[in-house]
């Protein structure tokens, strides 16, 4: 149902933008976030025509690029037909207020694109909860910006009476707007809640929880898909070629071959420089990594840029808390590029390196898996009166068994379990 929207939307007639940006950080990798630029351009179902860059030692303060930069890209919005002008970097508000008056379009910077696929995206409740949370508190500081833009569309254009009325509506908008925020954080404190208790039911049923995680793009829902597939599971999660196809969690359970079974949960990709307003908002979303007893960090290894999206990752986790859990590499894509980038994987013994499309390497993931989940269980002979039913009920729940005989003396059984098991049925223990 969700895809047969996107590829309608595909058909229709695309929203022309035209991007531009100022190379001036030297910290930033100004190409790769260009490119990436036109990746979010994409994903918000607009299609890029043409792309205009500047170096300065700073941004201008006014209008972002120069004036004659300005110039240039408003006529070369005209050559393109182009409707949206796209920043690569994030404008105050009045420079996006003088660009719009100068190029006669709306301007929107990197942030209001991230919002807006958000914003387009969120399907359930919780998402949708998150995303307008984030969009309020990232137009807040904004207001001023957004009413110098409304005074321009009424034709008013800053005369003294008319910015009385301004600042007027501004309090209106931001006692109206402080309010919605407080009520949806009541209500995302209330959702959050639920999937505490959510939480709490899958640990006390003891099935190990494995988290993916990874930059959006690097192939997360297609490995929950195939790891579905190979258990037989058609419950699929959506997949596609598009910057932040997933915005909202899944879980499932995955059953391996041996039977083994884990709960897998696939949430929404991270990008660098991910707006501030929606880390925070989509906290609880992304938290589910937090409680995983293992992480599986999911990278495109054909992608050039694929050791930033590393580090992005790795410090996002260190953002969320999520640091001293186990981790394994996924080094995914490797149909791309056979030989891969080869930077991680030689020293890294907790790296596997697949292709989720050809199905090349699964095996080894399923047997890393494995071997993750053997590490904590402990492998016992028991004799269990048969006084003991409650107990036999717990092992046939949380242990895998591989002998069960009911004897004279009690029911003998051989089989792994979780420690936290294992410590109330040492009593019962034989050799
Ligand atoms: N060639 C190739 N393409 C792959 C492979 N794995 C995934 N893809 C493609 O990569 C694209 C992105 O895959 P997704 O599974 O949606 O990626 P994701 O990590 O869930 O992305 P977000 O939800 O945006 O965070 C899709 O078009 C997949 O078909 C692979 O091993 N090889
Ligand atoms: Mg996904």
């Amino acid at each position: 149902m969700k895809e047969d929207y996107y590829y309608q939307k595909e058909e229709e007639e695309k929203v022309k933008a035209i991007l531009f940006g100022v190379e001036w950080d030297a910290n930033i990798d100004f190409e790769h976030s260009m490119d990436e630029l036109k990746g979010l351009v994409r994903a918000c179902d607009m299609e890029p025509v043409g792309i205009l860059t500047q170096v300065l030692v700073h941004p201008v303060n006014s209008t972002y690029m120069g004036s004659g930069k300005v110039e240039e890209l408003k006529q070369f919005a005209a050559e393109t037909c182009a409707e949206v002008a796209v920043c690569e970097g994030d404008l105050t508000p009045s420079q996006m207020k003088n660009l719009q008056d100068i190029l006669k379009m709306p301007v929107w910077d990197r942030t209001n694109l991230i919002l807006e696929i958000f914003s387009r995206r969120a399907g359930t409740r919780e998402a949708k909860l998150q995303v307008e949370s984030a969009y309020l508190q990232f137009m807040l500081p904004r207001l001023t910006g957004m009413w110098q833009h409304l005074g321009r569309q009424s034709g008013g254009g800053g005369s003294r009476a008319n910015k009385g009325e301004g600042e007027k509506q501004i309090e209106l908008d931001r006692r109206i707007i402080g309010h919605r925020i407080q009520e949806l954080n009541r209500e995302l404190k209330e959702v959050t809640r639920i999937r505490q208790v959510q939480r709490d039911g899958r640990f006390k049923g003891k099935m190990p929880n494995v988290a993916m995680v990874g930059y959006t793009n690097a192939g997360k829902s297609s490995l929950m898909n195939r790891l579905l597939g190979d258990s037989g599971n058609r419950k699929e999660v959506f997949e596609k070629d598009m910057l932040f196809a997933t915005l909202d969690t899944s879980i499932r359970k995955i059953t391996l071959k041996d039977g083994r079974e884990f709960l897998l949960s696939d949430t929404v990709g991270f990008i660098e420089n991910l707006p501030h307003s929606l880390v925070k908002a989509f906290r609880s979303t992304l938290e589910e990594a937090c409680h995983a007893d293992l992480l599986l960090i999911v990278l495109d290894v054909s992608d050039p840029y694929y050791l930033t999206h590393k580090r992005v990752t790795e410090d996002t986790l260190k953002e969320l808390g999520a640091c001293d859990i186990p981790v394994i590499y996924v080094l995914n894509k490797t149909d791309l590029l056979p030989g891969g980038y080869a930077e991680i994987g030689t020293d890294n013994p907790d790296t596997v390196r697949v292709s989720v499309k050809t199905g090349a390497g699964m095996d080894k993931l399923e047997e890393r898996i494995l071997a993750f989940l053997d590490k904590d269980n402990a492998a016992l002979k028991l004799l269990i009166p048969y006084s003991g039913g409650a107990l036999v009920g717990r092992i046939h729940e949380e242990a895998r068994i591989s002998v069960e005989e009911y004897r004279n003396d009690g029911i003998y059984i051989e089989c792994e379990c979780p420690k936290a098991l294992a410590g109330v049925l040492s009593q019962y223990e034989i050799s």
